[in-house]
Order: structure tokens, then C-alpha cells, then sequence
């Protein structure tokens, strides 16, 4: 059976990817923690019993304890999930993100070359490295330009997957992934905090109780969501490129003789290396998180509109989001302690290619994927 190692197991991405292998494929999940007091396995709960899934400790700032792992298992895929994924605090710990995100990769690519050079290795990359855009859509040519320590990470990450690949035949891809989302999404992220206020805020109406508004930064801010789940499947595409662009068997003879079954001298990852792509993952639709507020307080029934309060000497200026109809309660204020040090402003990426080559596209569009996120949020209170 062929073994899966993720990284992130526990987050968004690990968890949609873990539920995605177990549907499509009959692999060997090792879902990658570690050792915490507390861990957190709400995103996990359906398929950890699953015997398919085995949970392994390791850290991804432990070169040590990555290489025993990977010596141990000998994973077909390393899917590296694992990162420190909030922009928001990368100024706060910039060297804890360096070594988690940076770091975490080299040492991933050094433990598969040294331990299981057939190991395929998945990168996760981010538009966050596209920082103050020179153009759009963004594509995969775009220069790296980024805003926040974040940003910077993963472009560096994305430099040594490139230099391993090329320097030793791995099979290692950085996927670039605009902002996705999903049920499973963290609370710390414009999107979860949104639905979440949103249906605190519904249900305290229904009640007839007050409530405190949702507090938020850069309104204006425009970003390019898709759904998490529809991600996973473009990552896996990117993983066996092979099976979804039959271009490639025609370019590598060395694919076609595995094939049928010859022998080859090494093995066929060594060769698929030499004409894998990277890719961009994305929606192609860009929305500012104004209009976010918007749609998840419609799919609750409540109308709202922006304003700014006269009456608020703390706050003069700063805009809110009221209720339309009767009391006219603040919705939303802006608090500028979640305006961060360097923003990007806008962000839309261009998929076209991996749709064209691959197959891929994404299933649940902008609107669907409020609707999704509100209603989940509603079912849990
Ligand atoms: O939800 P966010 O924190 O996501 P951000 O910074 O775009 O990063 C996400 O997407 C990246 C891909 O582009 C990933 F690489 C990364 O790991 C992560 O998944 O913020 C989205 C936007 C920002 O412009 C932010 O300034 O929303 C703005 N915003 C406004 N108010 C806020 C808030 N963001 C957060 N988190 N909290 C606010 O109150």
C-alpha cells in the first residue's frame, strides 16, 4: 500500500487533504503532529479512527526527528502542509515563521534525499509571495514581491524546492494557492471570524439580546477565496502530474517503458522531475472582505449599511457596518489594531494553466462558500 505523509495534519488543509486520500485513493495516511499538550482534533474527528491513519510525531523545525521519520517510513508523498500560516502575527515571531516555513522545507528535502529520493514532496506555497502586485491575474511568472515576513518564507521555500529539484531530480513541487477556506478553517482568519460574529450576532437578535460588534482591519483588502476542499484535489493533480497530462508520458520515454513494465535504472520520480510544473490555484474572481461582511450577514437575513458614527469621540472616523432596519445596532467596527504593518492590497490568480493541463477547477464559488462557511457556523450553536 502506498504511504501518504502530511504535515499540517491537524489544520484546514492536512485534515480536507487526509478526508481527500481516503475517498479517491486506497493509500496509507501518516498524518504528522507535534507534541502538544493539547492538541486539537475537532478538523480530524470523522477519519482518525480510520485504520488507514496512523498519527506520527515529529516537528518540522526538528531536522532529526524529520529525517527518523522519513528513514522510518519510507512515504511515497510528503504533503507539507505544516506551517506557521497567519500573516497577522509573522511581524510578532518573524524567525519562528523562518524556521517552521523555510527551515521546515530544507529539512523535508534534505530527509528525502538522503533517506527516500523517490519520495514525491508538495510545498505549500501562498500568493502572499506575490505581495504589492505588479499586474493581474497573477501568474506563476509573477515576481516574488512580498509584504510580510510571511511572504518572504515562502518565497524563500519556494527557491529551495526549485534548487533541489534541479539539483537532485526530486520530485518537488511549490503550488502557489490564493486564500482558501472552508469549515475548517481557523478562527484567527478574516473569513472564520466573519461567519463565526455573524451568527453569534443572528442568534443574539433572534433572542432579543445585546451583543458586541465584530471588530476587523483593512476593509478594503481584496483576495482571491476558494474552498480548501477544492484545493487538496488541484494539490494531488500536482503530485502526479503524470496520470492527468498525457503530454508527459509522450515527452519522458522512461514513463511509457514503467509502464509496460521494463526496468528502469532509476526511479521514474528521478525522470518526471525534469518536466514537472508548478502551478496557481485559484478562483480567477477577486472580493474585498467589505463584501464578505456583506453576503454572510445576507445569508442570516440581516441587511446592513456602512457608515460612519458621528457620535463616537474614540472612533470618529473609522467606518462601521449598522444594521439597515430597525435599531440600527453596529454590525462591525473597524478596529485599527488588526490593520497590520504592510498590506497587500489586492490579489486574483490566473489558473488557467493547470485547469487546461491538469483538469482541475474548482467546484464552489464565492458565494457557495459563505453560504457553506454560515451555515456550518449556524449548526454548531
Ligand atoms: O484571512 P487573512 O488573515 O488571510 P491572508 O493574510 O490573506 O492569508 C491567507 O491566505 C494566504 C494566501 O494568499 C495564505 F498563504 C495564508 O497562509 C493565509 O491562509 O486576511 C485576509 C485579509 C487581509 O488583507 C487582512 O488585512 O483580510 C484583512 N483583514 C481585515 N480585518 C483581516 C481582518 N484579517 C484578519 N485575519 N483579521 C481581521 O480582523
Amino acid at each position: 500500500m502506498k504511504k501518504v505523509l502530511i504535515s499540517g495534519f491537524l489544520g484546514q488543509d492536512g485534515a480536507n487533504m487526509a478526508e481527500f486520500l481516503l475517498k479517491n485513493t486506497t493509500y496509507a495516511i501518516y498524518g504528522m503532529l507535534r507534541r502538544s499538550a493539547n492538541p486539537n482534533f475537532t478538523n480530524v474527528k470523522s477519519i482518525v479512527s480510520n485504520p488507514r491513519v496512523k498519527l506520527v510525531y515529529a516537528d518540522l523545525t526538528d531536522s532529526i526527528s524529520l529525517d527518523r521519520l522519513i528513514q522510518e517510513i519510507q512515504p511515497d508523498y510528503f504533503i507539507n502542509f505544516g506551517a506557521n500560516s497567519f500573516v497577522g502575527c509573522s511581524w510578532d515571531m518573524p524567525v519562528q515563521v523562518f524556521e517552521t516555513n523555510t527551515l521546515g522545507v530544507l529539512y523535508g528535502l534534505e530527509a528525502i534525499r538522503k533517506n527516500c529520493p523517490s519520495c514525491r514532496y508538495y510545498s505549500a506555497g501562498s500568493s502572499e509571495e506575490f505581495g504589492n502586485v505588479d499586474y493581474s491575474p497573477q501568474d506563476i511568472q509573477h515576481p516574488i514581491k512580498p509584504r510580510s515576513p510571511y511572504g518572504a518564507s515562502k518565497g524563500a521555500a519556494r527557491m529551495l524546492v526549485k534548487v533541489y529539484r534541479e539539483s537532485y531530480n526530486l520530485y518537488a513541487v511549490h503550488g502557489l494557492l490564493f486564500n482558501h477556506e472552508g469549515t475548517k478553517r481557523g478562527e484567527e482568519f478574516v473569513t472564520r471570524k466573519i461567519t463565526k460574529g455573524v451568527v453569534r450576532i443572528a442568534k443574539a437578535i433572534s433572542n432579543s439580546e445585546k451583543f458586541e460588534p465584530i471588530e476587523l482591519g483593512n476593509l478594503d483588502a481584496k483576495r482571491d477565496w476558494s474552498d480548501s476542499e477544492d484545493f487538496v484535489e488541484g494539490v494531488w493533480r500536482m503530485l502526479n502530474q503524470e496520470l492527468f497530462n498525457p503530454e508527459i508520458n509522450e515527452k519522458i520515454p522512461e514513463v511509457r517503458a514503467r509502464d509496460h513494465g521494463i526496468l528502469l535504472p532509476k526511479p521514474v520520480e528521478f525522470y518526471l522531475a525534469q518536466c514537472l510544473k508548478e502551478y496557481v490555484l485559484s478562483s480567477g474572481e477577486t472580493h474585498t472582505v467589505r463584501e464578505f461582511v456583506e453576503r454572510a450577514f445576507a445569508e442570516v437575513g440581516i441587511e446592513g449599511l456602512w457608515a460612519y458614527p458621528v457620535n463616537d469621540p474614540n472612533n470618529p472616523t473609522k467606518e462601521t457596518f449598522v444594521a439597515a432596519y430597525g435599531s440600527r445596532e453596529t454590525l462591525v467596527k473597524v478596529n485599527p489594531k488588526f490593520y497590520r504593518p504592510a498590506e497587500v492590497e489586492l490579489l486574483v490568480g490566473d489558473s488557467t494553466p493547470i485547469r487546461k493541463e491538469l483538469g482541475w477547477k474548482p467546484k464552489t464559488t464565492f458565494s457557495e462558500l459563505v453560504k457553506k462557511m454560515v451555515s456550518h457556523d449556524l449548526s454548531l450553536s
